[in-house]
């Protein structure tokens, strides 16, 4: 398996107040788990909520996502199916307040999620943020970029994310993607709306497939996954599925990936990179339907099987 770079000294300098500190006690944590296998002693997973939608252009919402999903995550069974294992129980997930949202998009990312997910991953441990607009995402793969060599991006949005700035906002959400670009090359999929085609800053480019040419599973997802290096970071924007999917959500736009295609795309990640963090963004909770917020806490439990099971085969538990 690949190595972490060593990072402690980075991790002092980090940001923000000791990640101890944050830690959620007692059992309303994600997956609702019995306290003792969400310590941040005994978990190798911790997530970082980011209830953060300073920047949205349209749809509100995002900033109930986190507690939504949390709550959701509550009641997944955690037996998955797809490995045949628990793996939530066995590696256990240590949750985290979530950080406080009355602040610039920079200071969310660049502060808040930068400075956890740092010292998330000097501990030797697997950073996972949900939001929130994507906007929170750029600090947790700085972070990542920084103690994994050779790190890439695995996005999944209807979105390219890459203006260099929105509305006068370099951190908006809708720049995330140019934010992380400037650390690492990038494999966009699901991909329906854009401003016009980008080829990625240079030394890292940007490997775009769109939703329209790419509507079924097939030889085009190990392609894309080829583009990739061998330590990736996966973010995700729920936009990048199909509404019927996650229908609570932002800027919703038709003809995503069906959940079964999502899926496959990144249970084949997992078989063939070393994922080293993840987030899933964007989810909005509608009134009256759980829908959105109950995919977005099953999808989260399926990577974290995903890891556990194919990322960390080769590891000694
Ligand atoms: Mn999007």
């Amino acid at each position: 398996m690949p190595r972490r770079k060593t990072s402690s000294a980075g991790a002092r300098r980090a940001a923000g107040p000791d990640i101890r500190s944050l830690v959620v006690k007692g059992e309303d944590n994600f997956f609702g788990l019995e306290p003792e296998l969400a310590t941040f002693d005994r978990a190798r997973f911790v997530v970082m909520s980011a209830p953060y939608e300073g920047t949205v252009s349209y749809g509100k919402g995002t900033g109930a996502g986190p507690a939504a999903i949390k709550r959701a995550s509550q009641q997944v069974e955690l037996f998955d199916e797809i490995t045949r294992a628990e793996h939530i129980p066995r590696h256990g997930v240590c949750t985290l307040k979530p950080f406080d949202p009355k602040c610039s998009a920079e200071k969310m990312t660049m502060g808040h999620v930068y400075g956890a997910a740092k010292q998330i991953v000097a501990a030797g441990k697997f950073p996972i943020l949900v939001g929130g607009e994507h906007s929170v995402t750029p600090g947790a793969v700085k972070a990542c970029a920084e103690a994994w060599p050779e790190l890439s991006v695995l996005h999944i949005d209807a979105h390219s994310d890459l203006r260099e700035a929105y509305h006068d906002d370099a951190y908006s959400h809708a720049s995330a993607a140019a934010r992380f670009n400037e650390w690492c090359p990038i494999v966009q999929i699901g991909i329906r709306s854009r401003e016009r085609m980008e080829t990625g800053k240079p030394g890292k480019p940007v490997w775009c497939y769109h939703a329209y040419d790419y509507r079924q599973s097939g030889p085009w997802v190990d392609e894309a996954i080829s583009h990739l290096s061998r330590n990736v970071y996966l973010t995700i924007d729920v936009d990048g599925f199909d509404p019927s999917v996650f229908p609570g959500t932002g800027t919703p736009e038709p003809g995503g990936l069906s959940w079964y295609t999502g899926l496959d795309i990144i249970e084949r990640l997992c078989r063939s990179r070393n994922v080293v963090g993840f987030d899933i963004v964007e989810v909005a909770p509608t009134k009256g339907t759980q829908v959105s917020e109950f995919a977005a806490a099953r999808l989260m439990g399926r990577i974290i099987a995903f890891i556990s099971h194919w990322c960390w085969r080769a590891e000694a538990i």
